[in-house]
């Protein structure tokens, strides 16, 4: 089987969308044709992007048709019992073809969402995305582009290594420094942005999906120091994170702090028990 380089691969998934408005021609890599070297890709779905949703009717149709159109993207959007007209909304979009809707009868929280999503891919890449505006699809090809290229197993899209349009609350950007000081000391990783909702996993993962905790936000966290604990590669790439136009931000800092807290503190345990148990 030839090999394909990552460009290929990317250029081949975001052409399509390229002919579709001139515009995003430019946002998106260019060919397409050099993919068909290999059937299988022709085959299978390459990329399974899931979104959650609670409460973002302003922004989530507008966000689908926006995303790239191809069959080698699947794109999985969770309604997690929103009590506006999301759903109404997500079923607007004229995206039909790759969209998978799952609707939960009782609002789960963001990783509990992500986790319904992720049981139902077929992608070799999954990648999360949020549905408030925030996240741009065109940062999509930079950010699968290191598991294509084989030099990462996670990819996190970090607005500290790109940039962001907004003031951010001191509260956040505090706690997201102590965050990564804290995984560098005790889970020997750097991650800056450790709370980005705009990730890529390689499918290989995903076993770290298996048995979560937590299933709020702190979701990112846990994956963070799980992936760590199982020697997987964690890139951060630059992206740049847009202002929240519509709607409001659902966190709650003080129970994702005490989330985050006590997250850590089990994974650490977890570390020197592995540690132990490998030297007795
Ligand atoms: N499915 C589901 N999604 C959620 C829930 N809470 C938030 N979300 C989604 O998770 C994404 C991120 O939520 P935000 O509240 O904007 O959090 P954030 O972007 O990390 O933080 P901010 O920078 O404060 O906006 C959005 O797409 C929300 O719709 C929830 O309970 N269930
Ligand atoms: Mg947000």
């Amino acid at each position: 089987m030839k090999t394909i380089s990552s460009d290929i691969v990317i250029d081949s998934i975001f052409k399509k969308k390229a002919q579709d408005n001139l515009e995003s021609y430019y946002q998106f890599k260019e060919l397409f044709e050099e993919v068909k070297i290999d059937n299988t890709y022709e085959e299978q779905v390459l990329i399974s992007i899931i979104i959650p949703v609670y409460n973002e009717e302003k922004t989530i149709k507008f966000i689908l048709e926006k995303l790239p159109k191809n069959n080698k993207i699947e794109v999985i959007v969770i309604d997690d019992n929103s009590n506006d007209n999301s759903l109404k909304e997500i079923k607007k979009a004229k995206f039909k073809s790759q969209l998978k809707i799952i609707k939960h009868s009782r609002n789960r929280g963001y990783g509990g969402a992500l986790l319904s999503g992720i049981k139902k891919t077929k992608g070799k890449i999954i990648v999360t995305m949020d549905s408030d505006g925030q996240h741009r699809p065109e940062d999509l090809s930079n950010l699968i582009s290191p598991i294509l290229n084989q030099e990462a197993d996670i990819v996190i899209g970090s607005r500290y290594k790109g940039s962001y349009d907004y003031k951010l609350p001191i509260s956040t950007r505090l706690g997201e420094a102590c965050l990564e000081k804290l995984i560098q000391i005790f889970f020997n990783r750097k991650i800056s942005n450790n709370q980005s909702g705009f990730r890529a996993f390689n499918r290989k993962t995903l076993d770290l999906f298996e048995n979560i905790k937590y299933l709020g936000y702190a979701f990112a966290t846990e994956i963070i120091l799980k992936a760590s604990l199982n020697g997987f590669r964690i890139k951060e790439i630059p992206i740049k994170i847009l202002k929240r136009e519509y709607g409001v931000s659902k966190i709650i800092l003080s129970k994702l702090f005490l989330s985050i807290i006590s997250c850590l503190f089990i994974y650490f345990l977890k570390k020197i028990k592995k540690i132990f148990s490998k030297t007795v």
